[in-house]
């Protein structure tokens, strides 16, 4: 079957069998591998159903981008918990030896600091943060897109998510490597016109512009490449789902 009959065949199969029942769905969704880690979660098989549509219609959709004249000119920084100590000597030194350490199913695991980071092609968007709480802001992002580090460390073709962990403890998330190989999901660590400020997630935030802004997370230290959630947490996908969160938070 080609690959468009094959999707139009899953996503028919999917719908009807939605019609059906949703745990008919559920069984259909598993065996294409189109299940989310938190579909137990208390959405149940609604998740499955909005995760395996997206997937299959959506996978190489972009993000909306806008025009300069559109940066929002005071965009809004959500508080967040206080950093450390750590935090505070990595700001006195211009986080001159901030890493985020690559690690997991990768054939050459790394250490990158942000010069590192800097010696990749350059990529910028002008994309919206989008809280789930309700609001939103434009501004232009200026970073590495995660794919030329995961391919610069030899990502397994096994893989399928990617997690990512930052300095604030309870932060911690995944994408699988639809998202993770776009190319709107970017290293950030420029913002308009200058350095990612603290206050929006500096010196490193992973910006992933197809989801809610919670899988946009601050203060970025370490990717781990995987093939399975089980020993992350609960093995929900990321911390969001064991607070009532959907893992996928596609927009
Ligand atoms: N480390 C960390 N990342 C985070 C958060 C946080 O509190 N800590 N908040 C998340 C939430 S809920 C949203 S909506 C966005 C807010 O982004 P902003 O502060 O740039 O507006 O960051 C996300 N990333
Ligand atoms: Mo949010």
């Amino acid at each position: 079957m080609s690959k468009v009959s094959r999707r139009a065949f899953v996503t028919g199969g999917i719908a009807a069998a939605g019609l059906a029942g949703l745990a008919a769905a559920g069984v259909l969704a598993k065996r294409h591998g189109l299940v989310p880690p938190d579909n137990g979660g208390i959405w149940g098989p609604g998740t499955t159903l909005t995760y395996a549509a997206q997937r299959l219609i959506t996978t190489r959709s972009m993000a909306r981008e806008f025009p300069r004249s559109m940066i929002s000119p005071k965009p809004f920084a959500n508080s967040v918990d206080p950093l450390g100590d750590d935090f505070k000597h990595h700001q006195d030194s211009g986080f001159a030896d901030w890493h985020v350490t690559v690690d997991g199913m990768v054939a050459q695991p790394a250490s990158l600091s942000l010069a590192d980071l800097k010696k990749f092609p350059p990529s910028s968007q002008i994309t919206e943060v989008v809280c789930e709480e309700g609001w939103s802001y434009v501004a232009e992002w200026i970073g590495t897109p995660l794919h030329e580090v995961l391919k610069a460390c030899g990502a397994s073709p096994q893989a399928r998510y990617v997690f990512y962990f930052s300095v604030q403890k309870d932060w911690w998330e995944s994408i699988d490597m639809a998202d993770a190989l776009h190319p709107q999901t970017l290293l950030t660590y420029g913002m308009n016109d200058g350095e990612l400020p603290v206050g929006f997630g500096g010196p490193l935030r992973l910006r992933v512009p197809r989801q809610l802004g919670y899988k946009s997370v601050k203060y970025v230290t370490r990717l781990t490449v995987t093939d399975s959630v089980k020993s992350f947490g609960k093995g929900l996908g990321s911390a969001e789902p064991e607070f009532g969160y959907s893992w996928y938070a596609g927009i």
